[in-house]
């Protein structure tokens, strides 16, 4: 049995988890603006828990494809005060942000989770994570959201993503962080083009094994890559693209998918674990 040390939670990932997406920036590519005001924000998180979502994923800076900075201050203004309205709701909050100053102002306030989708290459960020109880996620991708996807390239993209990741393990080991606290997680569409994106879906297994058996995050859920296979330009009408990448990420091995839509994930994936268990 996996369990997860994940701050206030230990987690068993002996059957895959949902987490839900709750962006707090006015410009995320697929439901940027929706939640932006607090009030709206704390009954999306509500809805998604009660619709059986295991972790919510705060986030306040957009890292899709060429978007606009935002400073830490910003950042903190809109990610802080919901971390504080939500100590109560009952399961681990995740904070999505690559920068130690973000993570230095929520740690006192609560974070079960550290999503980051640059690894803790922040400098002193692994040092802040070390002296917690936070899980982390360790996520892979080639260059930063401005310039990412103008020329991805890979001789190998699963070996690379694997190597990569496994040095950020052992780089976490060796600061002091338990495997116990560690996700892995490809990063779907960060710096890869369709084609990488899904050779790394046919490989998680093989990602996995690499990364020595650290459990697996993936986020695939309305991303432009589900949009380019199904020729559908609208994020939101991506459900039924997203749904079949999430199961086929938890039949390749996934413990955990980031999703905006939790319910419909939830019933795929008890559908699956029910026949998995018959
Ligand atoms: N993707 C996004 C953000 N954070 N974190 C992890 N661990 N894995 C991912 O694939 C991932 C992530 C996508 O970026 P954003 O533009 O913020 O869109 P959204 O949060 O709506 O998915």
């Amino acid at each position: 049995m996996t369990i997860l040390h994940c701050g206030r939670f230990r987690l068993d990932l002996s059957r895959p988890l949902v987490m839900g997406i709750l962006n707090m920036t006015p410009d995320s590519f697929s439901d940027g603006g929706r939640h932006a005001g607090i009030e709206q924000a704390l009954q999306h998180a509500r809805e998604m828990v009660a619709e059986g979502a295991d972790i919510i994923d705060i986030g306040g800076e957009s890292t899709r494809p060429n978007a606009p900075l935002v400073s830490p201050e910003q950042e903190m203004e809109r990610v802080l005060p919901l971390l504080e309205r939500l100590q109560d709701l009952g399961v681990p909050l995740s904070l999505d942000t690559r920068r130690r100053a973000v993570m230095a102002a929520a740690l006192p306030i609560g974070v079960d989770l550290i999503n980051d989708v640059s690894a803790l290459e922040d400098e002193g960020a692994l040092a802040l994570l070390a002296g917690s109880t936070a899980a982390i996620c360790l996520m892979h991708k080639q260059g930063n959201p401005d310039t990412m996807q103008l020329r991805p390239d890979y001789r190998n993209v699963v070996d690379e993503v694997g190597a990569y990741l496994a040095r950020r393990v052992a780089l976490c080991e060796e600061g002091g962080i338990a495997r116990a606290r560690l996700l892995i997680d490809p990063g779907f569409g960060f710096g890869k083009t369709l084609e990488h994106n899904l050779q790394l879906l046919r490989g998680l297994p093989e990602l996995a094994r690499a990364a020595g058996g650290i459990p697996l995050l993936v986020g695939l859920s309305r991303k432009t890559m589900l949009g380019a296979v199904c020729d559908e330009d609208v994020p939101s009408e991506r459900l039924g693209a997203s749904v079949a990448a999430a199961l086929e990420a938890v039949r390749r091995g996934a413990h955990i998918v980031r999703v905006h839509d939790v319910k419909a994930t939830r019933q795929a994936l008890q559908l699956w674990n029910a026949v998995k268990s018959a």
